[in-house]
Formats: structure tokens, sequence, C-alpha cells
């Protein structure tokens, strides 16, 4: 039976309540070398083969660049999700038995480039339904608050309010959205219990899907910002496609309100599906993200709607 490897320490009473509390945490000197040069390889990979959607979402600004499911295109972040320890980590955090992937998603924004990622609730970008999904959010390079390390309000997660998925760029999909604007956070950071990390390589965030963050661009001359997020779901997730206009992806054949399994969120834990593992997208599945394609021209549909509405992008900018 295929297992992901031990983790070399468990998380702490200390730090599953603080997680609960504040809905993040930040965990010092978590990560192993070799995990971390795996993430590196698939990081590089990506860059020099990025998906069409990488593409599409990177050209907002010369030094960024985001892709998503690598672990679909490179063998080091396919092992690294199998059988890394990640995968014990999310299980403790989510109080969850099964744990399945969600996907990864990576961010690099190079000395200089101004491209603020919006503050956020990641589950309006998803469509589904739950309470035992995570993110972990792994830094490659030293990170702080001028290289655009990741920001956080503590508690946000447990506030009522959704807000409306805006992409960095602004892209329309979502913003016609009927959810609420986030609030600009930086405009009134005193109201906010906002928290930001120095982190170095080898740390983690591990934050809650409803959990409100955001980064500033990268605002020094020589120092990059290279990122991966692994993102985790647990037993009482299900597929809810009346959550968000935006598709998965890939095809998904599961059934809106039943537990999301199959290859596209394969189980990690207690043990491997082989089935689940075997599989590869293929031809133009694997290229060109079928469900990315349907975003790219509903958001096409929505800037229409919002220029009709006469809203334009500058309506969503935030002090950065
Ligand atoms: O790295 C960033 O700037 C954004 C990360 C993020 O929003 C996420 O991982 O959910």
């Amino acid at each position: 039976m295929a297992v992901a490897a031990s983790p070399i320490r468990k998380l702490t009473q200390e730090e599953l309540d603080a997680y609960e509390r504040d809905g993040v945490i930040m965990v010092k000197g978590l990560v192993d070398k070799n995990w971390l040069e795996m993430i590196e390889n698939g990081i590089n990979e990506a860059l020099n083969n990025a998906s069409l959607y990488g593409r599409y979402v990177s050209r907002i600004a010369d030094g960024y660049n985001m892709d998503s499911y690598l672990w679909k295109h490179t063998e080091s972040i396919r092992d690294l999700i199998y059988y890394s320890p990640f995968a014990y980590w999310a299980q403790q955090l989510m109080g969850s038995e099964e744990v399945r992937f969600f996907y990864d998603q990576m961010f690099v924004k190079e000395p200089g480039v101004d491209a603020p990622t919006p503050w956020h609730q990641d589950l309006s970008f998803w469509p589904l339904k739950g309470n035992q999904i995570c993110s972990f959010w792994i830094p490659l390079d030293n990170v702080t608050q001028e290289n655009s390390a990741l920001q956080y309000v503590k508690g946000s997660h447990k506030w009522s309010a959704r807000y409306r998925p805006v992409s960095p760029g602004a892209d329309p999909i979502g913003m016609d959205s009927d959810l609420e604007v986030a609030p600009d956070i930086h405009a009134e950071i005193e109201k906010y219990d906002h928290v930001c990390w120095d982190m170095e390589p080898g740390d983690v965030t591990m934050f809650h899907p409803l959990t409100l963050h955001g980064s500033s661009g990268n605002k020094t001359r020589k120092h990059r910002r290279r990122a991966l997020a692994l993102r985790w779901v647990g037993d009482d997730v299900v597929y809810a496609p009346e959550n968000t206009a935006i598709p998965l992806p890939y095809k998904y054949n599961g059934q809106a309100g039943k537990q999301v399994s199959g290859p596209l969120f394969p189980r990690i834990l207690p043990s491997h599906v082989p089935t689940e593992r075997a599989h590869r997208a293929k031809g133009v599945e694997s290229q060109f993200h079928l469900g990315s394609l349907k975003t790219l021209l509903k958001s096409r549909v929505s800037a229409a709607k919002l220029k009709l509405k006469g809203v334009n992008k500058e309506a969503f900018k935030e002090t950065w």
C-alpha cells in the first residue's frame, strides 16, 4: 500500500488551536530541503513551459508568473503530492480521516514587479463546499512584506461575509458576481488584526479557505519571490458548482452535493488509489486546461456586462 512519507514532526496542539482561532498559522523550518528542491524543479519547469492558462493570467506584468495544476505536467510536483509529508499536516489541520489533493498554484514575482494579489477568500473561486479545506503556502526565497510576503486578516475565516473573486490584474472573471467587494484592508489597516510574517525557505503558512489574504507587488530591486501553494480537501467537502461562476480547469464528472473524488482529487491518505495515481491528463486536456478556456471566455462575457453597468477595473484597485 503506497503512502506518503511521515513528517519529521507533527503539528502541536498549540498550532492546531491557533489555526482554529486565527484561520492561519506560520510554521518555521518544517519542510526538508529535498522537498524544496522538488518544488524548485517543478517551478522551473513551469516557468519554461507555461500552460495556456498560465500564459494568459501571467500576461499582466513582465516578471509575474502564475500557473496551476503543475502536478498534471511535472513529475516532481506529482511525486511531491504523493510522497511528501504535507498530506499528514493537512490531515491534522482539517481533522479529517481522508485527505485528497485539490491543486497546486505557483506564484512568482520577480524583483520590481508591480502585480499585487488583491485581498480575497479562496473559497469564492472554487466549486466546493465544506470546512475541511486548507492551503499551504511554501516560499522558495526569503520573504518579507517588501518582496510580497503573503498577508492575512486573522479570524476573518469566521466572518459571515463572502467576497467576490478578483484576480491579479482584476480580470473580469467573477467581478460581476453578486458577492460584495472585499474591503481594502490597507486603507484602514488599524481596524484589522493583520499579520505578515517574514519567512525563509522551509517555513510554511497554513490557512483556511475563508481567511482573507493578499500580497503586494515585489517592491525590492533584487529579491525574487517564488512560492507554491498546495490545497487539500477532507471528508466534509462536496462538489458545489453553484458556489462560483469559475469552473474547474479539468473535466470533472462528480455530482453536485457529493464528496469530491477520482483522479482530479486524488486520495493521498490513508492510502493512494492505484487507478487515480496511474491517471494522466492526455492530449488536448493536458495542454489546454479545457475548463480554463471556459473561464477565459466567461471573463469576456463578464467584461461586457461590467462595461454595460459602467464599471471599470479601476473600481477594484486597492491600496498596496
Ligand atoms: O502568492 C500570492 O501572492 C497569492 C497566494 C494566494 O493567494 C493563495 O495561495 O491563495
